[in-house]
């Protein structure tokens, strides 16, 4: 696929032949949307057919006003192995040289021969998938949750992080993994990470590249819960569930006031509270939630 071209709307590298499992199942349990990154075989490395897909199933359930809330996990072992590093869009490529050029372009541990790498733009794999895929994780109308389900390295991590609520399981682990192959963070990496654990704790993440363990995520405030292994399955439902039930636009509203109060003035988040608090007072969920209480009822909440 090109880049310019339609994610998602054409079958390549690491897509599902027919057939075959596909590499993202999609599915709701009452009025919270399942996705599932479903590459077991290679830990759910993104390719960009998965991505497309992941980005089309979150446009979805945008949609759809039956869903209120979106769970991001993933089949088998791990959660995912960020890009899938076999995918041609970004897997270097060399071409042979002449006998007598000058050689370049040798690797470690492969016999001296005269080649050269051919130009590749690895930065359109980020303008065409994750850069869209990052806005529209972060621009959800609905609250997210993500359920690591195992080790989440690179573009991996940075979705999880993305979501609203991140809950793992003991035995996951976040892997910057970035720097062990001579990139920088993408995903919004560097302004995620610098906002969760602070300056020190994102260089320490990013340059060593080294594998955090859930519980020490928690610990750092990188994540909100570490749960064992087998619970962690009901816990982030359970969590899921709990959004989907409460006043939707409101907890939108709240995560982009908290987006943005990281770059304001006292004052000026002052003032943006006081907006948003005049426009949540005019919708129904403001109506419903003070008569429910008021009436020692539960509140049946609408707003999206
Ligand atoms: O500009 C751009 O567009 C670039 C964008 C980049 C975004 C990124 O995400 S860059 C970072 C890419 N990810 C990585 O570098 C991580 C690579 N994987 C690993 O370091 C390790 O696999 C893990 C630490 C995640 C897990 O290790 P372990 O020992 O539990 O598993 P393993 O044996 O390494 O992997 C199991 C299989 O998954 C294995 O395949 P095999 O040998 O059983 O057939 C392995 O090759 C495959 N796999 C794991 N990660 C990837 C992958 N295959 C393709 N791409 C991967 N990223």
């Amino acid at each position: 696929m090109h880049p310019g071209a339609d994610p998602g709307s054409s079958p390549g590298a690491g897509d599902a032949p027919s057939g075959a499992d596909p590499v993202l199942l999609v599915s709701q349990e009452g009025a919270v949307r399942v996705l599932t990154l479903n590459r077991p075989q290679a830990l759910n490395a993104f390719t960009t057919p998965m991505l497309g897909q992941l980005r089309h199933a979150l446009d979805d359930a945008a949609a759809d006003t039956t869903v209120r809330a979106v769970l991001v996990t993933g089949a088998g072992r791990a959660f995912c192995a960020g890009q899938d590093l076999n995918d041609p869009y970004i897997k270097p490529e060399f071409e042979e040289l002449p006998p007598g050029s000058s050689s370049t372009g040798t690797l470690a541990g492969q016999p001296e021969t005269h080649r050269r790498a051919k130009p590749k733009d690895i930065g359109h794999l980020l303008d065409h998938y994750y850069i869209p895929l990052a806005l529209r994780l972060r621009s959800m109308p609905v609250p997210t949750v993500c359920a690591v389900n195992g080790v989440a390295a690179g573009a991996g991590a940075n979705i999880a992080l993305g979501c609203d609520i991140v809950i793992a399981g003991r035995s996951a682990s976040f892997i910057q993994a970035f720097s062990r192959i001579g990139l920088v963070p993408d995903c919004g990496g560097t302004w995620l990470l610098t906002r969760l654990v602070g300056r020190a704790r994102a260089l320490q993440l990013t340059l060593l590249g080294d594998k955090l363990p859930a519980e020490q995520a928690q610990q750092w405030g990188l994540i909100a819960r570490c749960v064992a292994d087998e619970e962690l399955p009901a816990a982030a439902m359970a969590l899921a569930q709990q959004l989907a039930g409460m006043p939707t636009r409101a907890l939108v509203q709240t995560r982009a006031a908290l987006d943005e109060a990281m770059d304001l003035e006292l004052e000026d988040a002052l003032r943006l509270e006081a907006r948003l608090q005049s426009q949540m007072g005019f919708a129904h969920d403001y109506l419903e939630g003070t008569a429910a209480f008021l009436d020692k009822r539960k509140p049946n909440f609408k707003d999206r």
